[in-house]
């Protein structure tokens, strides 16, 4: 039987039993009933069983997972829904012709590539909502997408699962059996992870700049692998065939894809509104979380406009909150409210453990005929593996520019010991990070191990028009925030933050700073973990 809150008989019964009195509003009315679930933002007032905050891989996994179990759930999401075309058709902007969809409160580009032939390429664009933060602190620009959807809106797809002899370094108090066994996979299934069509890779022009990369890999002795990633390839083949309209084919990444990459809104997402529980409300950012006073948990969130100005605040009540606004978000508040009183209980590892996954980028010059093509696909597949060597694991990314570059271009993932740690800045009235540039000095040292030798082979040199001026390494930036509630430290081992029941970390927060590869599949296959040990034991 279905009761008009939504709960399932005999789950309403367990999960009202196992979480206090709070679900006995709930059950009297509150935001549970049918009409609320249908409308598009959460109400002021509102009383819920369970609300997660960013609709990011663990937002959207735990949403997901919750209201299966018969949980009504609400998702609030800083940015905007990105489900509407803009005056071109369009619903995401180009990476050749970025406005004002393309960053989160900016009125002028930073585009991670900042010069081109020794040019500065950032333009003015309307202060808006848009897709892509370049959130900077003091040593380091920290990329992330905004938007229901989170990072998937604005990644590159590679869905990368670690190889499991490095697991231990990268969650150590996590079983590899379980997560190699179960969640890994069950996390690539949902995010439909797959490899390029080998023959298809091999002939098509889009892929001639990863051909390239590889022949030069092959030639230093260096092994590469072929990378999945969430990609529609049977899309892709059909852009390049001229049949659909194109998005990879057409430079499309940085501020969205219109078309054939699996955001979560395609897959995850698509889930979660399918089960009728679940309703998100964009455009809203979670300020505060304290205890309430008859169980459960305040939260205040402000409902923002375009121009990034709170129009509304709303004050709910909780009975479980799920922090998945990301490492850099969910550590943010989490440091201002233990700091401020809000959460005063939480322990002092909050906020500690932060990495750049070893984020640098370089970009090598290549010999005339060496072409790597005007057309490029914005989706790399390609990656060169000296972890084990050199600790570095470098992807050959595209420069999607539409001319011939003659240059190879690469993000590589290095291993490094820095760390850093979110501090509350009173006086400012904001949330300090004390990365330094220079911890970067590792990672271009272990980029180097491969590019070095590829350039001595190859008689080449490295680009030093794409960062600045006579800059080489990309050293400034991530895209691969790691850390500041690392599980079993800030948390229990899976997830509960210590001196509050009820307040879970669900996102890339809870790891250790690194993930060796690319990160979104291990932050997914740990939130499927940990949310259901919780489903199973706390609700
Ligand atoms: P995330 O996806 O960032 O979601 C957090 C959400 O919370 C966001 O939508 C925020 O807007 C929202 N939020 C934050 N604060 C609040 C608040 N106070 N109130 C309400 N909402 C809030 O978190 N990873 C790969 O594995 N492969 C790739 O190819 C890859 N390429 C990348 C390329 C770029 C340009 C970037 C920026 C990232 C890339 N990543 C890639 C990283 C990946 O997208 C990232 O690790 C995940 O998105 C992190 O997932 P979380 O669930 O932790």
């Amino acid at each position: 039987m279905t009761c008009d809150n939504g709960f399932e008989g005999s789950s309403r019964r367990s999960f009202i039993a196992g979480t206090g009195s709070i679900l006995g509003a709930v059950a009297l009315g509150g935001l549970g009933s049918a009409a609320a679930r249908a409308s598009t933002s959460i109400t002021d007032a509102a009383v819920i069983p369970a609300l997660v905050i960013g609709t990011g891989y663990g937002g959207s996994v735990a949403a997901l997972r919750l209201a299966q179990a018969g949980v009504d759930v609400h998702m609030v999401e800083m940015g905007m829904a990105w489900d509407t075309p803009g005056a071109d058709g369009k619903i995401f902007a180009n990476t050749t012709t970025p406005d004002q969809r393309s960053f989160w409160l900016r009125t002028k580009t930073k585009q991670p590539l900042s010069n081109f032939l020794g040019f500065p390429i950032d333009k003015a664009i309307p202060r808006y909502t848009g897709v892509l933060d370049a959130e900077e602190f003091a040593g380091i620009t920290v990329y992330q997408g905004r938007g229901v959807g989170g990072g998937s809106l604005v990644n590159g797809g590679m869905a990368v699962t670690p190889k499991r002899e490095y697991f231990g370094g990268v969650l150590p108090t996590v079983n590899p059996d379980e997560m190699y066994n179960t969640y890994y996979p069950r996390a690539n299934a949902e995010l439909g992870a797959s490899l390029i069509r080998s023959a298809w890779f091999e002939s098509t022009e889009a892929y001639q700049y990863a051909r390239v990369g590889r022949k030069h890999a092959q030639r230093s002795n260096f092994p590469y692998v072929f990378v999945p990633t969430v990609y529609d390839w049977n899309y892709m083949e059909r852009e390049a065939a001229g049949t659909v309209p194109k998005s990879a084919l057409v430079g499309e990444i940085l501020y969205g894809n219109n078309y054939g990459k699996k955001s979560l809104q395609k897959t995850y997402l698509a889930k979660v509104r399918a089960t009728g529980r679940v309703t998100i409300s964009p455009l809203h950012r979670v300020v505060s979380v304290t205890p309430a006073s008859g169980g459960g948990y305040t939260v205040f969130i402000e409902q923002l406009n375009t121009n990034g100005d709170p129009i509304a605040t709303k004050q709910i009540t909780a009975a479980k909150v799920f922090f998945a606004a990301g490492s850099v978000g969910t550590s943010k508040l989490l440091v201002k409210l233990k700091a401020t009183g809000a959460l005063p209980n939480l322990n002092g590892e909050v906020g500690k453990g932060w990495g750049d996954n070893g984020n640098v980028m370089c970009g090598r010059a290549n010999h005339m005929w060496d072409p790597t093509g005007k057309l490029q696909s914005s989706i790399p597949t390609l990656g060169i593996d000296n972890w084990a060597a050199g600790g570095a694991f470098a992807e050959v990314a595209p420069l999607p520019t539409g001319i011939e570059t003659y240059a190879s271009f690469y993000l590589s993932i290095t291993r490094t010991p820095n760390r850093a740690q979110f501090s509350w800045n009173a006086a400012a009235g904001k949330v300090d990070l004390n990365w330094q540039t220079a911890w970067k000095e590792v990672s271009i040292n272990a980029a180097k191990s491969i590019f070095d030798k590829i350039n001595a082979k190859e008689g080449t040199i490295y680009r030093t028009d794409l960062f600045g001026v006579y800059k080489i390494w990309g050293d400034h930036l991530t895209y691969h925030p790691l850390g500041g509630a690392i599980l079993n430290k800030a948390t229990d081992n899976y997830g509960r933050l210590h001196g509050y029941p009820g307040l879970y970390v669900i996102d890339g927060s809870l790891i250790p700073g690194s993930t060796v590869v690319n990160p979104f599949v291990t932050i997914t296959a740990l939130a499927e973990r940990n949310i259901e040990k919780i489903i199973a034991t706390d609700l």
